[in-house]
């Protein structure tokens, strides 16, 4: 095994084209950030790069949505999904965007360079041309029939109806989004790339010294190879996006492919100036955070890119996730169909970790998983709250009954084989989870947490202490146990749970430094006499109509694919969301009656109401109504409506 001096690790920078949701997290930044989060606790020398992809088509696209400008777009959601990666304890040294100076210029540079060596092809095809807007269009931009089921709505690259791949070729009757004219087709210069040249090295490089990687992703990559690789643009006609840095090419920008992970490069010269001891000493350790949509790319056109530099080391491994489904359906943005970090953060405030451990626990490592609010709110009520949580307040809770709250001293002569045992799974369960997390597979690393939490409880009940009250070594050896137990546990928890690490640290009076990996596996963490403060809850259950809120939520926000709005933001819901929760005894004091309506008519200057005549049986009652806009009065006569019944009466 080569051992590294530094490590060097990124998630896929996310397009500013839109909020990030919980597919994002458990794809790429969550396994980024505990995987970083634990070398750091092992005092590696790393750096973890991040930052917002802010050119090509999704951003163009998502601007002529908004009806703003590409700029407006990437500033906007720039700044609303690095605030909630951060909230959620996305802890990356730097979040930068390739919209920087110092990304023009390194991408530049880059391409410049590949140009000098006499890398590219320059060719000259035809592609579609918007003769009223005097511009070129991208795939994206075209639409038309789909050949295969006859949407109408189908894109130049792909039909969102039959799923089907798609060359603007193929549409019937095709059309420029951007005038609704018919393109025609034009000549055009671009440079390409011609990957078949590098494919002896891939097949050297990827499919012989790396067959170590993860199975989803060396798949993948081996039948790409296996198809044969072709030459592929490395440049676009468009106005947004890194100018391509020769003469005579005015309105030539780079692919958004090809300047994206150059981002990484950038993102590290502005963390530091020591940033070519990353990217350039074989000694440092690349690895790269993605979903499988962005496999291809990182493993094998950017490495052909970055062999073809030469001044650059390559990535030593790539250990991508499936996809994350939600409610078993597949997340779609456009459908609206997805779990927004931000809107999380703002529905459960303080409950980062919950979200950070179900999606680690449904992490999708080797094949698509499922995220449903049941699961979320059982896994947070039966794992976090009646296991470590639960663990955690009986120790603190015990310590303060049983020994005034200080850590009591471990009398050796006393010590048994149920002390020795639970040494024991401190000790394997830090190796296990040191593997686990060494190889890429959080999911059997936190449960190894919350096993050793278990095996606390198992501790505790076989041990009894509250019954020994007149065997005062017998408590502060148990106690004393339990204690080392849960700084033990604040370690082991930390790259996975950080903010609850952090609280723990809190009730233990201990700083940080105590969270260093090579303390796990010490019954010395705490010494005898210590105080501890007294204990706080770690977690909190989730109540059924919280979970019912969301799922209704997510109903309420989403867009049939094929409706004409299928483009709605999430900003914008179809429905206006569920009111805050109220408590039953708000709900008690409801008068609800049914009741017919007997008489409606409009009410004179005022357009949206109607006035009723109620008969609710024991009495009649004239009502006014916002419905006017929905309803005339001729309809609704004889329905039956709901009344609340004791609603003060209003001028
Ligand atoms: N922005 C694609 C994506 O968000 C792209 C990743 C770039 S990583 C260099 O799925
Ligand atoms: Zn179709």
């Amino acid at each position: 095994m080569k051992s590294f001096s530094r490590y060097l690790v990124t998630a896929a920078l996310p397009y500013a084209n839109g909020p990030v949701h919980i597919g994002h997290l458990a794809g790429n930044f969550l396994p980024a950030d505990v995987y970083t989060r634990y070398l750091r606790a092992n005092k590696k020398d790393v750096k973890f790069i991040c930052g917002t992809d802010e050119h090509g088509v999704p951003i163009t696209i998502r601007a002529m949505k908004e009806g703003v400008s590409p700029q407006e777009i990437v500033d906007k959601y720039h700044h609303i999904i690095d605030k909630s990666l951060r909230e959620i304890g996305i802890s990356f040294d730097i979040f930068s965007r390739t919209s920087n100076e110092v990304h023009h210029q390194t991408a530049q540079d880059f391409f410049k360079k590949l140009y000098d060596k006499g890398l590219f092809e320059e060719k000259i095809t035809e592609q579609f041309f918007d003769t009223e807007k005097q511009t070129f269009l991208a795939d994206r931009y075209i639409t038309g029939t789909c050949p295969k089921c006859q949407n109408d709505r189908a894109y130049g690259d792909q039909c969102e109806k039959c799923g089907s791949t798609l060359s603007p070729d193929e549409l019937i009757n095709p059309k420029s989004t951007l005038s609704d004219s018919v393109p025609v087709k034009k000549a055009t210069k671009h440079w390409y790339l011609p990957l078949q040249n590098y494919e002896p090295w891939l097949k050297e490089w990827l499919l012989t010294e790396h067959a170590d990687w993860k199975n989803n992703v060396y798949g993948q990559c081996k039948s790409w190879i296996d198809n044969g690789l072709q030459s592929r643009a490395m440049t676009r006609d468009s106005q947004w996006g890194v100018k391509v840095p020769l003469p005579d090419s005015e309105g030539k920008v780079m692919y958004v492919w090809f300047d994206a992970p150059i981002g990484y490069i950038s993102a590290t010269k502005e963390l530091t100036p020591q940033w070519s001891d990353y990217w350039c000493k074989e000694d440092t350790r690349l690895i790269h955070f993605l979903g499988k949509d962005n496999i291809v790319f990182h493993c094998i056109i950017f490495p052909c890119m970055l062999k073809a530099h030469g001044d650059f080391i390559l990535p030593d491994n790539v250990p991508a996730n499936e996809f994350l489904n939600i409610e078993g359906e597949k997340v779609s943005t456009s459908r609206n169909w997805a779990v927004w970090v931000d809107e999380y953060l703002k529905d459960f405030p303080g409950m980062e970790d919950t979200l950070r451990y179900v999606l680690c626990a449904n992490a999708p490592e080797n094949k698509d998983n499922d995220f449903t609010w049941k699961d979320f709110q059982d896994r947070n009520n039966n794992e976090l709250v009646a296991i470590l949580g639960n663990f955690v307040n009986r120790a603190f809770v015990l310590l303060h009954k049983l020994c005034g709250g200080k850590i009591p001293a471990f009398h050796l002569d006393q010590k048994d084989d149920l002390d020795d045992r639970l040494l024991q799974q401190i000790i394997q369960a830090k190796n296990e989870i040191s593997d686990s997390l060494e190889h890429f597979k959080l999911r059997d690393g936190l449960f190894k947490v919350i096993d050793l939490a278990r095996e606390g409880n198992k501790y505790l009940q076989e041990k009894e202490p509250w019954k020994k009250t007149d065997q005062q070594m017998a408590v502060d050896n148990c106690l004393h146990m339990t204690m080392q137990l849960c700084a033990n546990l604040a370690i082991l928890m930390n790259p996975f749970l950080p903010h609850t690490a952090a609280k723990l640290c809190k009730m233990m009076k201990v700083v940080d430094r105590m969270l260093d990996w090579e303390n796990a596996g010490s019954l010395k963490l705490l010494s005898k006499g210590y105080p501890m403060n007294a204990p706080e809850l770690l977690f909190r259950k989730i109540e059924d109509a919280e979970v019912q809120a969301q799922v209704e939520k997510l109903h309420a926000g989403s867009v049939d694919a094929n409706s004409s709005a299928g483009s709605i933001s999430h900003d914008a819901p179809l429905l206006a969301p569920v009111k805050p929760l109220i408590q039953f005894d708000q709900f008690d004091a409801l008068d609800l009656r049914t009741a017919t309506i007997i008489a409606a008519k409009k009410v004179p200057k005022a357009d949206k109401l109607l006035e009723l005549q109620l008969d609710l049986g024991f009495e009649q009652r004239t009502v006014v109504s916002g419905i006017a806009a929905h309803y005339s009065p001729e309809e609704i006569i004889g329905l039956q409506v709901t009344v609340v019944a004791n609603l003060a009466p209003e001028k």
